[in-house]
């Protein structure tokens, strides 16, 4: 037993990991159903760091110092469990295995469950940051129990990503599922961010007429600012590419539907279960949804509207500030409903999650990484039981700022008939939330008129019921 740490799933994640691992100086134990795949690691990367190559689960167990710890990177599912199924009846007390795919969190704790019966910590983990990340330094979302992150914490912290300051991006999340649940919501937040990002292209492209190469130096512009992230970043190469074949803009090359793995469904239908609004998530779904029904996209051509006619040069770049502010006050709500989504989980699973160090571990290595994170680390800092961002007054104040601009983009998109659902939706919750009066009101009124479901009332205590199909008069209940 030689190997600190042992990678088993060595596909392009797995691969990076265990380099990762190695060049920080572990002894890296390697394994991987196909063992082709674990030979043509060492072979290529062999000279990064020190492996131990094996080819069987008992030589790969063999090879492990104790607590032995054992990560798993194959496709989330029934792969997870046939692996889990493999290893676990050749541990010991005290062994971790640690899940670094992407995991349903109800999974997570299904399995951390069952391996705890037997004295094995199961730690669900979120890595993100793709291959490069893998490789160079990811955020990592680890859960479980607190002694696995005593084992596994230091060496998950040499391999994280650094933030600006430093420090690395991993804490321990919580226990069973709440490492996987984190990285459910940040993939939910990340499609948000490309939604709001795509409305902001799409107007700039519509309305203010620019070019792709012209848009990507807005997008690089922004970058400077508060808006200052990798999305934007990405934004800003892609925009100025040219396809190599025909010579047009790579945006107006590539067929305008889009895919989507399910993290961000599954952050959509756990909201829905806990009772949490994220719209701008779920319109970031529906969004890619709505692109990917080509048929009914081209069934639909013929319905009239505007079409949108770009603005005077002056005015354009007017417009361009605008979706500026636009851009940054939604995506504050997006991370407002996101952050709200993981407070509620941490409340219903028991999970106790410090959103404050959420935030700070997203600031590098992660596909969401922004400088705009340091703000939300802040804000849990000055006060941690926050009910909501919005509730901080620096984002409130930011919010309140940018309204002006916000409402007139969104009034522009809506007369140009640009569609910009994450934008709308964003300033929906803003108006809802602060609005002194719903139409909640009517709506429990009607269920109680064709349901007899009952309601409150502002002036008083208790539940009461008007018999509708009498004389009307109020009943309490
Ligand atoms: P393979 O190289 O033998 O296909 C990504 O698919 C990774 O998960 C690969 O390393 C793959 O191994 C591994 N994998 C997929 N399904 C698996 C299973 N049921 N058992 C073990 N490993 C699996």
């Amino acid at each position: 037993a030689s190997a600190q740490i042992g990678v088993t799933g060595l596909a392009v994640m797995g691969r990076n990991l265990a380099r990762n691992f190695a060049r920080h100086g572990y002894t890296v134990a390697l394994h991987n159903r196909t063992a082709a795949k674990t030979r043509a690691l060492v072979e290529e990367f062999g000279d990064e760091g020190s492996f131990v190559p094996t080819e069987s689960a008992e030589e790969f167990v063999a090879a492990l110092e104790r607590p032995r710890r054992l990560v798993v990177m194959v496709k989330a599912g029934e792969a997870t469990d046939a692996v889990i199924d493999e290893f676990a009846p050749l541990l010991e007390e005290g062994d971790m295995i640690v899940d670094g795919g992407n995991a349903h969190f109800a999974d997570t704790r299904r399995r951390e469950r069952k391996l705890r019966e037997r004295g094995i910590h199961f730690v669900g983990t979120g890595i993100s940051g793709g291959e490069e990340g893998a490789l160079n330094g990811p955020s990592i979302m680890p859960g479980g129990s607190k002694e696995s992150y005593k084992a596994l914490g230091p060496m998950l912290e040499k391999i994280a990503a650094k933030a600006e300051d430093g420090a690395p991006c991993v804490t321990h999340i919580g226990p069973d599922g709440a490492g996987h649940f984190v990285k459910m919501v940040h993939n939910g937040i990340e499609y948000a961010d490309m939604q709001l990002i795509g409305e902001a292209y799409q107007l700039l492209r519509d309305v203010a007429g620019y070019s792709p190469a012209r848009i990507a130096d807005v997008f690089r512009t922004w970058n400077t600012g508060r808006l200052d992230s990798y999305l934007i970043e990405i934004t800003a190469e892609v925009l100025k590419h040219s396809d190599p074949k025909t010579g047009k803009p790579f945006v107006d090359v590539v067929a305008d539907a889009a895919e989507q793995k399910g993290t961000g469904r599954w952050t959509v239908q756990i909201a829905l279960d806990l009772g949490v609004p994220v719209s701008g998530i779920a319109e970031a779904v529906f969004a890619r949804s709505l692109s990917g029904h080509t048929a009914l996209r081209e069934a639909s051509g013929h319905l009239s509207g505007p079409t949108p006619k770009p603005l005077e040069e002056a005015e354009a770049a007017r417009f361009a500030d605008q979706v500026e502010q636009a851009l940054y006050a939604s995506k504050i709500v997006s991370y407002t409903q996101g952050f709200h989504e993981i407070a509620a989980g941490s409340a219903e699973y028991g999970w106790d999650i410090d959103l404050g160090a959420v935030a700070s571990i997203w600031r590098a290595g992660c596909i969401i990484r922004a400088a705009f994170l340091d703000r939300i680390t802040a804000a849990y800092a000055r006060q941690p039981e926050l009910p909501s961002l919005l509730s901080d007054p620096r984002f409130a104040s930011e919010v309140e700022g940018a309204q002006g601009d916000w409402r007139d983009v969104i009034g522009t998109a809506v007369r140009q008939g640009v569609a910009t659902p994450g934008f709308s939706t964003a300033l929906a919750y803003y108006d809802a939330l602060r609005a002194p009066r719903l139409p909640a009101a009517l709506t429990q009124a009607q269920r109680d008129y064709f349901g007899a479901h009952t309601y409150q009332r502002v002036d008083r205590d208790g539940t009461f019921h008007t018999l509708w199909g009498g004389d009307r008069s109020e009943v309490e209940s």
